[in-house]
């Protein structure tokens, strides 16, 4: 066996009854009754002689200059096969080659490259079939030194083992349902993880196991996401609030769950009492976030906190290196503002759009559910309840102060830009309570994006507080003015990707036309001025399909956010551009929808090649806002059943089986990545509290803990309960604030 003889890292794969070993798919794979199906390019001659398939290969650099291969081959998805070969080079060389869908995007299955020698080198390798299109086995011969290239012994047969990934995904009950529950006038699905072609009967149980109702599944086929197969059953029609119902059939048993009016109205409550202990600056109280929750003012310069009361820029060598030589010589007071995530960091791009999001949460209460306890005080656990402001108007506010803290001050170089973020000087680990950290401080250089997205924020803080706090909005106001032209004058600040490795996430960024239709979108809807209008009208992004079943928006693409605002607060737009910025809406919301039917566990979310990306969750959510705005623009059920459906993937419709909101359903995640809420690391810290969200499945595996436990993992499985997850497990303000936003919708719509 040469050191190419396995390719790659051998699978360990579990084998299941029932799962029988497949029949070999290389038709007279030893060459001795002339019956093989190989093909060769053009230029080239197949030789079949003494039981082997040779080719002479001529000199051509270009490996797929010259290829052989064999077509046909129809692969199981979420099987494993074991393709085997002996390959004989006279003279000795490597051969590659790829088992690939038979068409475009030729996405291989496996890729292998085996070192020929003259005697003939066996080789065998095992992977993972994803795609459900017919494939071919190709070897791409092409190369410099001339030579002939022999085969014999070509085999490809399913193993009969299950992936890891399908192992993943069958971990836990085989109904997957949303384990906090439905409402009684929704959409009632639930996913199970089966293989079956055919459908499964099912019954629904009430709490004392009495059958209510039966049905039988819809087979959903093989979901690559998840890599297993999957059925879908359906009891909408079943409308009888109760706790501790449970799906079952034969021996599968789902979670319990309950069907209601109001399932929404106290995670409202919670992702929007989730910020308080997420605030810095101030001391949190146990008596208002629980006394697990109590902790010291992080960040005011008490010992060891270096603090953020008098906070220098960026200097020496970091700010040569990153910006080039620049820094300042003014130091600003940002105490305040919500830590971003896990660290401490505090960063104004995705500060700006959490206030955001909740500021439209209160917005679309508003207009949209008058009366809505979203629009009162009372609401969550903070210390301004009671003090006659809207709750979530308080919460936002403690944000908004701090980014007015963010600008440069008049009189200096860059007066009137937000700086993109404050952090340590040295990433620090968990655990550690805010109060703890003793690195040292640094404003980082003010980005165009930031400035702009503060612009928008205020603008939109300016025009939501306006009745209930006059003064403040006029401040606000005038800071949005104040960023919107200094942004202007500088427009090509960005973020760079390099300032993410000492202390703090790097938020880069290298477009601004977003951030500044959002800023003008904002600045517009708030003052109506024409100017702010024409910025819009001017932009690409005023007709471009902005929003993506990618991800409809996130903090370095504001634009679909900015798009939906127009849509529904743009009611003083010209009236065509008003129909057209709507409609926009509604169609992108109708593929939303579609997607989500071909969709075994009903989410919508469509990233690129099936890669999720750092936080999944958090994205699915944005697109269920692109829903819920066009329920809000239209009226139409359809769109209010497809958030509702969507957030059953969050609540444990999926396929890790688990309700990624802490305190929802009956498994959430206990290991959030945070720096102070790692009970995981230390007992005598908490655990997050009840209304957290972990930012979900990561394609991209960013963390050890990743690497090490899920290698090829398929997208939906790609996440793991640990401190040390960040990729997958972080909290983060800009996950919570989409949460609010659905919670309330939900809570609210009818
Ligand atoms: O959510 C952020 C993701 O979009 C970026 O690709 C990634 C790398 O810059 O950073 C993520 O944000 C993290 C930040 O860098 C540091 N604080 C925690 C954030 C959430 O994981």
């Amino acid at each position: 066996m040469s050191r190419f003889g396995i390719a790659h890292a051998a699978i360990v794969a579990l084998f299941l009854p029932g799962m029988a070993a497949g029949a070999e798919l290389i038709a007279d794979g030893h060459f001795s009754e002339d019956k093989d199906a190989f093909w060769a390019s053009d230029g080239l001659k197949l030789e079949r002689a003494n039981g082997r398939l040779c080719v002479r290969v001529e000199s051509n650099d270009e490996a797929w200059s010259q290829i052989i291969g064999v077509n046909g081959l129809k692969l199981e998805p979420g099987r494993i096969y074991r393709l085997s070969m002996t390959v004989a080079t006279e003279p000795a060389r490597a051969v590659s080659g790829r088992v690939q869908r038979a068409q475009e995007p030729w996405t291989a299955a496996t890729e292998f490259t085996v070192a020929g020698s003259p005697d003939g080198t066996p080789f065998s390798t095992e992977f993972e079939a994803l795609e459900p299109d017919e494939a071919q086995l190709v070897l791409p011969l092409g190369s410099r030194e001339p030579g002939r290239v022999c085969l014999d012994d070509v085999s490809l047969v399913a193993t009969g083992a299950v992936s890891p990934a399908a192992r993943r995904a069958s971990e836990g009950p085989a109904i997957r349902v949303n384990q906090s529950g439905y409402l009684t006038d929704g959409p009632k699905r639930a996913t199970f993880v089966a293989d079956a072609k055919q459908a499964i009967d099912f019954q629904l149980l009430d709490a004392k196991d009495r059958i209510v109702g039966k049905g039988k599944t819809h087979p959903s086929g093989f979901d690559p996401t998840a890599g297993v197969g999957t059925q879908i059953a359906d009891f909408s029609p079943f409308s009888v609030s109760g706790d501790g119902y449970r799906l079952v059939s034969g021996d599968w048993a789902s979670d319990r769950f309950s069907i209601g009016e109001d399932l929404y109205g106290q995670l409202r409550v919670d992702a929007l009492s989730w910020f308080y202990p997420q605030r810095s600056g101030i001391e949190i109280k146990g008596a208002i976030a629980g006394k697990a929750y109590a902790r010291p003012a992080g960040h005011v310069g008490v010992a060891p906190n270096v603090g953020d009361t008098a906070v220098a820029c960026l200097s020496g060598e970091q700010a040569e290196a990153l910006y080039g030589g620049w820094s300042c010589s003014y130091r600003l007071d940002v105490t305040g503002g919500w830590y971003d995530a896990g660290d401490h960091g505090k960063y104004a791009v995705t500060g700006a759009l959490s206030a955001a999001q909740l500021l439209a949460a209160y917005e679309r209460g508003l207009f949209f559910a008058p009366g809505s306890p979203v629009t009162r005080d009372g609401l969550s656990r903070i210390p301004e309840n009671g003090n006659g402001l809207p709750d979530i108007l308080d919460e936002a506010r403690w944000e908004l102060d701090f980014l007015l803290r963010m600008m440069v001050p008049d009189g200096e170089p860059l007066a009137g830009m937000v700086h993109h973020k404050v952090h340590d000087t040295a990433w620090t680990t968990a655990p550690m309570l805010p109060s703890d950290d003793p690195q040292p401080r640094a404003l980082h250089r003010p980005s165009t994006a930031a400035t702009l997205d503060v612009a928008a924020v205020a603008a939109q803080g300016a025009r939501l507080f306006a009745d209930q706090n006059p003064s403040f909005s006029a401040r606000l106001l005038a800071a949005a003015r104040k960023a919107w032209v200094a942004a202007n004058a500088s427009p090509a600040l960005f973020a760079p990707k390099s300032d993410g490795l000492a202390g703090g996430g790097d938020y880069d960024d290298d477009s601004i036309l977003d951030e500044l239709f959002w800023a003008a979108t904002e600045l517009y809807l708030t003052t109506g001025n024409g100017e702010y209008l024409k910025t819009l009208q001017a932009s690409p992004l005023w007709t471009d399909d902005v929003l993506s079943p990618g991800g409809a928006f996130d903090w370095r693409n504001v634009a679909g956010f900015a798009r939906l605002q127009l849509a529904l607060y743009g009611s003083g737009l010209p009236k065509a551009d008003q129909e057209a910025i709507r409609g926009s809406v509604l169609v992108a919301a109708r593929h939303f929808l579609a997607l989500q039917q071909t969709e075994p566990f009903g989410l919508v979310y469509q990233p690129r090649e099936r890669r999720y990306d750092w936080g999944s969750n958090q994205l699915m959510l944005q697109n269920l806002i692109v829903l819920s705005a066009a329920f809000d623009l239209s009226g139409e059920k359809a769109f209010l059943d497809g958030v509702r459906e969507g957030m059953d993937y969050i609540l444990g419709r999926n396929a890790m089986g688990l309700s990624y909101v802490t305190g929802y359903g009956a498994r959430s995640p206990q290991n959030q990545h945070s720096r102070w809420y790692a009970r995981q690391r230390d007992p005598s810290l908490p655990a997050p509290p009840v209304g957290s969200l972990a930012g979900g499945p990561n394609s991209t595996l960013v963390d050890d803990i990743a690497r090490e436990r899920l290698r090829g993992c398929a997208p939906q499985t790609c996440y793991v309960d640990d401190v040390e997850a960040y990729g997958s497990n972080e909290i983060a303000i800009n996950w919570n604030a989409p949460l609010v936003y659905v919670a309330s919708f939900l809570a609210d719509a009818r």
